[in-house]
């Protein structure tokens, strides 16, 4: 049995992590049925059957009783089964609407699924909530090539709007991910969705007023100041890398009580007081539904590369990814990096769909690195990646280096890195999957650091032996690290070696417990790992004003306290504390980071 004093082993000593242990194992609840929420009876469904005239659209409401729900209920990484007795698939916003209207007045909890790709746990229920699934709300609206803003439904898969703006007006959907055959524009939006290109295309979203709120005015308390500290905090977070927040022009959502909030937009720009769509990216299905979007686009360029490159070393990673942003600029379009580790599930799970694309054993080279641009200009294109190649090779950086020849070796390429995550879920295995934010001069020590601790926890060789694999790759161009760690089952004895000692690796490291997968049922009650006492206080009274019953998505993305006010107020001084003294030093782990 691990000491509640657990510290971090590898990486340094660091009292606040040790209170981060603490606080979790004390903080954190088990979680219960909230006796508050119905169990849908005979009533509510017969209400479900006519909102959705389920007569003449009988995909439209499925029961367990009579239908095999488990797909419904079970999440992409098969870790969390809810058991939803009825499945709602709306086609518009006005049923939507009617549908939460019902299990407002009635208490009925509702769990919101999109394309269920999720990674966290969010998308299905804990208990019995009932899905309202947006799989049927699949229209593309309308598309203006002048402003490049798409209008569809939430439930668009998105490989299909990027095909659709593709085929008919050469433009491109600004998010490209591994799951977008599957995962909707609502999914993406509600999880502020990262993924493969948005290293480039994202817009500045804010402007000067916001970043120069000074804090002391949120004392003055006001909603509406609280506000605009809550977009401040947005806006320090994402300042240099896209997400969603910069892409997305306006959106309907329906709020728990039915009421259609309409902040559709088919303006680029557009300063008419908040800007509350803001307040929906990323809020995992807690404060809305989401049911139209509007999505700023771009125009497809004409030129792609790929240059796929072998390091020796993740130190040279970092310095790869400095030069290729000096010398190719503007042509980036993403960076993203892998251990050969990682990279040894897609060879050997996925190997009808890629091949290894250097010559010799993959298992040569300790890092890989692709770096892809795009542009109007191949030749110009070309040019700089050449200019780029001969400098890392003069510079000694790279050991092996190719450039994708075709589009075939362009899809090969990208469909190994995109395969990993596939690539562990066809092996069979579990899973536990660690999607972080790091300050760059640390991201590897993390994965380095889980090596010796899932070791000194579970027994020397257990990596070597094959029984536990520990891998990381990432979005090196938006400093996010995916460790994955697949072990032979589920099984708390793996779970507890590993959490919450990467969380408290984050803290140590100030880097953030989700970089893009948000924090769902996973990591649902520490977003205080994170986010200021005053900050997860503010989120609180967001969703008391939204949802005061508490019925979208509960038990995930928790906002409170425990109840116990006592308790409150000495965590309170618990957080403060932490995130006062949580001092540790960069520029000294950078030369560390370098020394090695
Ligand atoms: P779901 O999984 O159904 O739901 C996710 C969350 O959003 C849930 O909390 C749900 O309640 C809520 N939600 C869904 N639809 C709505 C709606 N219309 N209104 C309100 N709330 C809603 N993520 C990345 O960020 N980057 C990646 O590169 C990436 N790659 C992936 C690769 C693979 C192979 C897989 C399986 C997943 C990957 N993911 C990635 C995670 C996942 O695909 C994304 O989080 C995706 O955005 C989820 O979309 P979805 O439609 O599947 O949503
Ligand atoms: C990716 O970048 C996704 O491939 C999935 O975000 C990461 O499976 C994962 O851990
Ligand atoms: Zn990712």
């Amino acid at each position: 049995m691990q000491s509640i004093y657990s510290k971090i082993r590898v990486g340094g000593e660091n009292t606040n992590s040790v209170r981060w242990s603490w606080f979790r194992r004390f903080g954190s609840w088990k979680i219960e049925r909230d006796s508050r929420f119905k169990k849908v009876d005979d009533k509510d469904t017969a209400r479900f059957e006519s909102i959705l005239d389920s007569r003449n659209n009988p995909s439209s409401v499925l029961y367990q009783k009579t239908e095999n729900l488990s797909a419904y209920n079970t999440d992409w990484l098969r870790k969390y089964k809810g058991e939803a007795p009825v499945v709602l698939k709306p086609k518009q916003t006005q049923e939507v609407s009617a549908l939460l209207e019902y299990c407002n007045a009635n208490n009925i909890a509702v769990c919101v699924q999109g394309g269920n790709t999720g990674l966290v746990g969010g998308s299905v229920p804990v208990f019995d909530e009932v899905i309202i699934n947006l799989s049927r709300m699949n229209n593309i609206l309308s598309f203006d090539e002048q402003s490049g803003i798409l209008q569809c439904e939430a439930g668009v898969i998105l490989e299909n709007a990027d095909k659709y703006l593709r085929e008919k007006y050469t433009f491109i959907y600004p998010l490209d991910l591994g799951a977008k055959g599957s995962c909707q524009i609502g999914g993406n939006i509600s999880t502020n969705a990262g993924g493969l290109r948005l290293l480039r295309y994202f817009v500045y979203f804010f402007h000067s007023l916001v970043s120069s709120l000074p804090p002391f005015l949120v004392f003055l308390s006001p909603l509406w100041f609280f506000f605009f500290f809550f977009l401040k905090s947005i806006n320090h977070k994402y300042k240099r890398y896209g997400n969603l927040h910069g892409n997305v022009m306006g959106l309907e959502v329906v709020l728990a009580n039915g009421n259609v909030l309409n902040l559709q937009s088919n303006n680029i720009k557009d300063n008419t007081g908040y800007d509350l769509k803001h307040l929906f990216i990323g809020s995992e299905g807690t404060l809305g539904v989401i049911t139209k979007a509007s999505v700023l686009c771009m125009k497809e360029p004409t030129s792609y590369n790929l240059l796929f490159l072998a390091l020796p070393s993740f130190a040279n990673a970092l310095k790869v990814k400095l030069l290729a942003k000096r010398v190719l600029n503007e042509i980036i379009s993403a960076i993203e990096f892998a251990d050969f580790q990682s990279l040894k599930f897609p060879l050997t799970y996925l190997h009808n769909r890629c091949s290894f694309p250097l010559e010799g054993k993959y298992t040569d080279y300790p890092f890989y690195m692709l770096i892809e641009t795009s542009g109007s200009n191949d030749t110009h294109d070309k040019e700089k990646l050449t200019q780029l190649i001969e400098t890392l090779f003069n510079e000694k950086l790279i050991s092996a280096g190719t450039i994708a020849q075709d589009m075939g070796q362009f899809r090969s390429i990208w469909t190994l890195r995109e395969g990993i995550g596939p690539g562990i879920g066809e092996s069979k295995r579990a899973c536990y999957k660690y999607d972080v934010s790091l300050p760059l001069y640390q991201m590897y020590d993390v994965v380095e650091n889980c090596r010796v601790r899932v070791e000194e926890m579970l027994g020397h060789d257990t990596i070597k032996r094959g029984e536990i694999d520990v891998v990381g790759y990432g979005h090196l161009g938006d400093g996010n690290l995916h460790l994955n760690v697949v072990t032979p089952t589920f099984a708390s004895k793996y779970e507890n070696v590993l959490e919450p000692w990467i969380y408290d690796q984050c803290s140590y490291y100030r880097g953030s417990i989700s970089a893009e997968h948000g924090l769902g049922r996973m990591k649902g009650n520490m977003i205080h790992y994170n986010k200021s006492a005053l900050a997860v206080n503010l989120m609180k009274n967001f969703k008391q004003l939204l949802d005061p019953k508490g019925i979208l998505n509960p038990y995930k993305l928790k906002v409170s306290y425990p109840k116990n006010m006592l308790w409150h107020c000495f965590c309170l001084l618990l957080l403060k504390s932490n995130f006062n003294e949580q001092a540790v030093k960069p520029s000294q782990q950078k030369l560390t980071a370098f020394s090695r």
